[in-house]
């Protein structure tokens, strides 16, 4: 088929901004047609498209998607910043554990990154935080937008792929973003600041943040529950728990006389919060087929 190939970064008023390899941007018309069969484009979609008039183009097809979230929508994305302040405001553990599970349910790469440590006038609990989660195996970043401390080094984190920023209002998203790439300064603030005291995102957008590597800034990521089949996808959810080799084949850890997770708690090897939210999150989510 004829046309070029872009990505689709931002899309206001249902007309997707589409970005080509070298860089030019279009603003994007999907037609009718196209519109019946595929629906609505996302932020993330891989387009095939054809300029029209200076600037503008129309899409002419849309490639088949890797995932699709919801909230926030964006399509094919590899990987997830799952975002944590210990302080103004204090983030929620339960989120955190929850965004991460999500994060591997839907077979996305995860890493954690703790905001503001300017705020902190001790370090020693964002290091401890930093160890629950790099034994449970994630890598996480110490950051600050204020001093861009650690800003640097996550950057070169080596990624590919569109990695979205998620966390609670307020944890620090845009901030990072503009702190870790100056380009998106002046656009960012524009579309945020539009009326508004607080600066809010309201629009998913997508920055260049390395070779084939894009960050999404999107608004609060709220899509928090999932639904499994199979309880076993829990376990798996939470890989320092899933890595003990208990007694019993089948042991979900819970109350089980002898459990090995139920001991490994106890000496303090296994984080006591997230094998908390371990055991909630296989009450929450499991949903047996009818
Ligand atoms: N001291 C300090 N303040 C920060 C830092 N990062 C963000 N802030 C402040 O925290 C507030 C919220 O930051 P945002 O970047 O807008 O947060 P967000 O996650 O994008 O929030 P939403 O768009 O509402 O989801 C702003 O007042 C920032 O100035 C940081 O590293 N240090
Ligand atoms: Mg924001
Ligand atoms: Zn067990």
């Amino acid at each position: 088929m004829s046309g070029q190939e872009g990505l689709v970064v931002a899309l206001e008023a249902n007309r997707p901004t589409i970005q080509a390899s070298d860089g030019t941007t279009y603003l994007g018309l999907l037609r009718g047609k196209l519109r019946q069969t595929v629906g609505q484009v996302l932020v993330g979609d891989r387009v095939r498209f054809a300029p029209t008039d200076p600037g503008e183009a129309v899409v002419l097809e849309v490639a088949p998607r890797r995932n699709q979230l919801v909230r926030p929508p964006v399509a094919n994305v590899e990987g997830m910043f799952a975002l944590f302040s210990l302080v103004s405001p204090r983030g929620n553990r339960e989120l955190l554990d929850k965004r991460l599970a999500i994060a591997h349910l839907m077979d996305l790469a995860a890493e954690v990154a703790i905001t503001k440590v300017d705020l902190l006038e001790d370090p020693s609990p964002a290091l401890a935080l930093k160890a629950v989660y790099e034994r449970a195996g994630y890598r996480v970043w110490l950051v600050s937008a204020v001093t861009l401390s650690g800003v640097q080094a996550w950057l070169e984190g080596s990624r590919r792929g569109i990695w979205v920023l998620t966390g609670e209002s307020g944890v620090g998203k845009s901030s990072l973003i503009r702190a870790a790439l100056p380009e998106a300064t002046v656009e960012s603030q524009g579309l945020s600041r539009i009326g508004r005291g607080r600066q809010t995102t309201r629009t998913v957008r997508l920055w260049p943040f390395g070779p084939e590597a894009w960050l999404a800034d999107t608004p609060g990521f709220t899509q928090l529950s999932y639904q499994v089949a199979d309880r076993r996808q829990i376990l798996a959810a939470f890989p320092e728990i899933a890595a003990v080799r208990c007694r019993y084949s089948d042991c979900w850890h819970l109350r089980e006389p002898g459990c090995e997770v139920q001991a490994a708690v106890a000496a303090g090897q296994i984080d006591p919060v997230r094998y908390r939210h371990y055991c909630q999150l296989l009450d929450e989510w499991y949903q047996p087929r009818r």
